[in-house]
């Protein structure tokens, strides 16, 4: 009987362990934080944000979820995968997103306006714009709740020529480009996210890539 226990012990002991070294390993491994491009003279000053939305981005970003929907950022003439990012305080910030995914569809319409954004509109594919114009177009969302701001992505249309199937995505793939800019405030660590229920595969689409920083969601560091 004693033996029996210490083996059970032993057995949950374990099972503890590894269980807290999933959770310090899934909440402790980001991205390193990317920095905005700053805009120097000429550039009006503030500073670039340059990402892309890829619907898998592929064993070389992530050996691990090579199938994850992501977002990906452009640093030092590279795509990387990080949604960490440092903005400067009390600057405007310019934001280009090239996405190369299909539409999900927001559950809530209210997020296919933009919001937050200089002049509250958003440039689509060189067309300024108050609203999607439908929620089903979206694709993702950049939104930093904490700031404001909501941004609809919407998404490449399912017979588009040329799509892009594993990331990095280039310019001669199907792709959307949206831009648009915000100012940010003073000094601040805010978290930010995609809004569409893009996961596909997880229960209601918010699994997986949508809950895991580095792919659907991550931080900005105001400094
Ligand atoms: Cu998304």
């Amino acid at each position: 009987m004693g033996k029996r226990l210490v083996v059970i012990c032993a057995a949950v002991a374990l099972v503890v362990a590894l269980i807290a070294l999933y959770i310090s390993s899934w909440v402790t491994v980001v991205p390193p934080s990317v920095d905005a491009a700053s805009v120097g003279p000429g550039g009006s000053g503030g500073a670039q944000l340059t990402l892309q939305t890829v619907a898998a981005v592929g064993p070389r970003l992530s050996s691990s979820r090579p199938h994850w929907v992501s977002y990906l950022v452009y640093r030092n003439g590279k795509w990387e995968r990080s949604t960490n990012f440092t903005l400067p305080a009390n600057s405007l910030v310019r934001v280009t997103v090239y996405n190369y995914d299909g539409e999900s569809g927001l559950r809530n319409p209210y997020f296919s306006q933009p919001q937050g954004t200089t002049g509250g509109t958003e440039v689509v594919d060189g067309k300024t714009v108050r609203a999607l114009d439908s929620p089903d177009y979206a694709s993702h969302t950049f939104a930093i709740p904490g700031l404001g701001i909501f941004v609809p992505i919407p998404g490449v249309k399912d017979d588009a020529k040329n799509p892009c199937d594993t990331a990095p995505c280039a310019l001669s793939n199907a792709h959307r480009t949206v831009t648009f800019s915000f100012r940010t405030g003073g000094k601040g660590r805010f978290r930010w996210q995609c809004f569409v229920p893009c996961a596909a595969g997880t229960i209601t689409g918010f699994g997986g890539a949508m809950q895991t920083i580095g792919y659907m969601d991550g931080f900005v560091k105001v400094v």
